[in-house]
């Protein structure tokens, strides 16, 4: 049997369910990406199987990963190129290559406008804490460091799969004073912390933040001292689903993450949990800083509202 798609595409879906590709940020790119290359060597020459064939490349790139909404949010910008009146293959074709490489530009902005807005939220001499690796919340820090104003970063390991290692390499490259802790000295640490600062995964409607599992231990930490909390997040990781009422999945990933096989297999007995993400409530988050401005919590209804538009009511239900 041959392959549906090139090779590139089954590579990214891959990377993106094996980590390579991480980070819901670039995921959705990479996604964004993997639809242009899959349109861009479509070898059929039938408008409708054209559209049979990108729907299915969607369907597999958003099964990869669960709860980074932003992978949904980036296919359907891509798969808008569909409803629109496009007529022949060509014009499909082009019009989904346009919309990956907006979507592309749109992310790379979004990033440029986050970092502006954020950087005001820190002070020459802050010392900010950091979890997991978000180009969200390093772009904010690394744009305030440009600034001139002199910061220290705690970044956290991030168990079980060091994302801070990578945290603290970008940072140490700015020329960032960075020091790596585990997440489980937080509390300890906190006291020296004037703000966190922490990427998102999904934002729902409710303004809950969905990030790498212990960023809502550290929110914790962070509202028992008052310690201002901010999340830096693109507004596509806005969960439209969640405004009619869908539970935003979390990743269970295998218990080989935690612990050694010959553990495990010693073991059998033993049961392992290794949840992904946990979800820190809005009354502990100070500010959302998105590239639309710097928005409270419970103000995340009206970003989705926006970008998303209402759930639409017929009228007859409405009775009018
Ligand atoms: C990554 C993670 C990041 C967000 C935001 O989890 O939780 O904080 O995705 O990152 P994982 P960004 O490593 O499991 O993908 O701001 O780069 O989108």
């Amino acid at each position: 049997e041959t392959a549906l798609f090139p090779q590139q595409v089954y590579q990214i879906a891959n990377d993106i369910r094996d980590m390579k590709i991480r980070g819901a940020g670039r995921i959705a790119k990479a996604a964004a990406e993997a639809l242009k290359i899959a349109a861009e060597s479509y070898k059929g020459e039938d408008l409708e199987d054209f559209k049979r064939y990108i729907k299915e490349a969607a369907k597999l790139l958003t099964s990869t990963r669960p709860t980074a909404v932003s992978l949904p949010n980036a296919v359907s910008w891509v798969l808008k190129a569909l409803n629109t009146n496009v007529n022949t293959l060509q014009a499909a074709r082009e019009a989904v290559i346009n919309q990956a490489n907006s979507f592309i530009q749109y992310a790379d902005q979004a990033l440029r406008k986050i970092a502006e807005y954020g950087e005001k939220m820190l002070r020459d001499g802050d010392t900010v804490l950091t979890h997991c690796n978000s180009l969200a919340a390093i772009s904010v820090i690394v744009e305030a460091h440009k600034k001139g104003k002199k910061l220290h970063v705690f970044a956290t390991e991030t168990r079980p799969m060091y994302q801070g290692y990578i945290t603290s390499e970008m940072l140490l490259k700015e020329g960032v004073n960075v020091t790596l802790i585990p997440e489980s000295s937080v509390r300890q640490i906190i006291r020296k912390v004037d703000r966190v600062i922490v990427g998102a995964d999904t934002v729902a409607a409710n303004g809950a933040v969905v990030n790498k599992i212990g960023t809502s231990l550290i929110a914790l930490a962070a509202h028992e001292r008052a310690v201002d909390f901010f999340v830096a997040t693109e507004t596509f990781k806005f969960s439209p689903y969640t405004l009619i009422g869908d539970i935003v999945p979390i990743e269970f990933r295998p218990p080989s993450e935690i612990v050694g096989v010959d553990f495990l297999k010693s073991h059998p007995n033993l049961r392992i949990l290794n949840p992904a993400f946990d979800v820190t409530p809005p009354n502990y988050i100070t500010g959302i800083i998105t590239e639309l401005g710097i928005i409270p919590p419970k103000a995340a209804a009206i970003i989705i509202e926006e970008m998303y538009g209402r759930p639409v009511i017929s009228s007859e239900i409405l009775g009018r």
